[in-house]
């Protein structure tokens, strides 16, 4: 079996004054914490049993460590993003420097934009959130890339959050973890589901790797639910990110 790779890029020293903000208003991001943050996290995966690749940070990308949006990464073929603010556009070329030796590549072009935070896979499923990041056009174009490969797609209404994922995420091919509050859940009536607790606002997004489910240490009903319906759970800090309106799934591309 092939070795699990996860790719994640370092904290920029821009990160803490100039990540950008949709939902929440700015806080200060204390940048050594954050980067504390991200070794641990890194390690988190390193013990699941992935070979993490940690890109340097991008000289004037502030959001750059949410690698997550730069690319879709499918079973045969890389998706390179286009993410809709241009502050991020230039995150695009490291991470598809670093996919290039284990998927070929297929380029999201304008008008489309598409973040990575807006794809779910499951499986041959792919949910693509419409959101302010994503556009039909970042929908239409993926569709025509995924679909030839095996993958149905479908996209989903994200009104009330910044990314699909922000909302939804999967646990296995069964199973998701999802806020109804943000999103409608009958779109994904097909999977089982672990609704988050309404106060535990930003618990959805969780990323499983190594057969461990791994939640922010914030939320710890939600972690509570998933143990309960079978999983094994590994609570990280990630705070200083929550700050900046990222979650587990936006620090990796799993590979
Ligand atoms: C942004 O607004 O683009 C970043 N501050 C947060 C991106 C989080 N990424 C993700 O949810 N996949």
């Amino acid at each position: 079996m092939q070795n699990t790779v996860a790719i994640t890029r370092d904290v920029p020293d821009s990160f803490a004054g100039d990540c950008a903000l949709t939902f929440l208003a700015r806080e200060p991001i204390d940048t050594v914490e954050a980067r504390r943050q991200h070794a641990a996290y890194r390690a988190a995966l390193h013990d699941a049993g992935c070979t993490v690749v940690n890109l340097p940070a991008g000289a004037g990308m502030p959001d750059a460590v949410f690698v997550e949006d730069a690319a879709i990464v499918l079973r045969d073929v890389a998706v390179m993003a286009r993410p809709a603010l241009a502050t991020r556009l230039a995150e695009v070329a490291a991470v598809a420097h670093a996919l290039a030796p284990y998927r070929a590549p297929a380029f999201i072009q304008p008008p489309a934009t598409l973040e990575g935070g807006d794809v779910l896979v499951i499986g041959r499923r792919i949910f693509v959130g419409l959101s302010s990041r994503t556009n039909r056009a970042g929908f239409d174009q993926l569709a025509g890339i995924a679909t030839p490969h095996g993958y149905d797609v479908a996209d989903v209404a994200v009104p009330a959050c910044l990314h699909l994922k922000t909302a939804v995420t999967a646990l296995d091919g069964e199973t998701v973890v999802i806020n109804p509050r943000w999103l409608d859940a009958a779109a994904f009536s097909e999977f089982r589901q672990i609704e988050t607790p309404p106060d535990e606002t930003f618990a959805a997004n969780t990323l499983s790797a190594g057969g461990i489910v791994h939640v922010s240490k914030r939320w710890p009903r939600t972690a509570s639910l998933i143990e309960a319906a079978g999983y094994r759970t590994r609570p990280l800090d990630i705070c200083e990110f929550e700050k900046a309106e990222g979650g587990l799934t936006c620090l990796s591309l799993i590979v």
